[in-house]
């Protein structure tokens, strides 16, 4: 069975806390609840990983390949600024969507800049928890199973 990975960066581990006016009251918890059934029903396995230390996330990034057949990477502030991140997901060569709660280009100028989107099939922004779920549909086109 096709599998996705779906990544988290830091400070996502505190969705339902924090800022819940730009960020919405789901938790990532509930997040992960509602990939697992969409990623289910489009005939995908789910890995659902969060980590708010850079190196770890290029550590998941890498071991998606051969594991994984899509990433759906939500790099919170790392997305500004992690050339390792961009690096990582060029080098394993797997389909990679971006995704975001908030709309990154309505808020501050420094969030405009994403060092995935040039590495990315497209960028989600926007939609708060339902972006995850247009991110996995658009890896589902992507791959065939949509
Ligand atoms: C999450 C973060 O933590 C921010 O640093 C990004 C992103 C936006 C989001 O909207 O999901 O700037």
């Amino acid at each position: 069975m096709p599998s996705l990975l779906i990544l988290n960066g830091p400070n996502l581990n505190l969705l339902g806390l924090r800022q819940p006016e730009v960020y919405g009251s789901v938790t990532l918890s509930d997040i992960e609840e509602v990939c697992q059934a969409r990623a289910s029903a489009l005939g995908f396995d789910m890995t659902f990983f969060q980590s708010n230390h850079e190196g770890l996330l290029v550590d998941a990034i890498h071991d998606a390949r051969g594991t994984h057949d899509g990433i759906a990477l939500n790099a919170g502030a790392f997305t500004h600024t992690s050339i390792a991140l961009m690096d990582a997901i060029t080098s394993v060569e797997l389909p990679c969507v971006e995704v975001h709660l908030s709309n990154i280009h309505a808020r501050e100028e420094f969030r405009h800049r994403s060092y995935i989107a040039p590495v990315a099939l497209g960028q989600i922004c926007g939609f708060g928890a339902q972006s995850y779920l247009l991110a996995i549909d658009a890896l589902a086109s992507h791959l065939g199973q949509l």
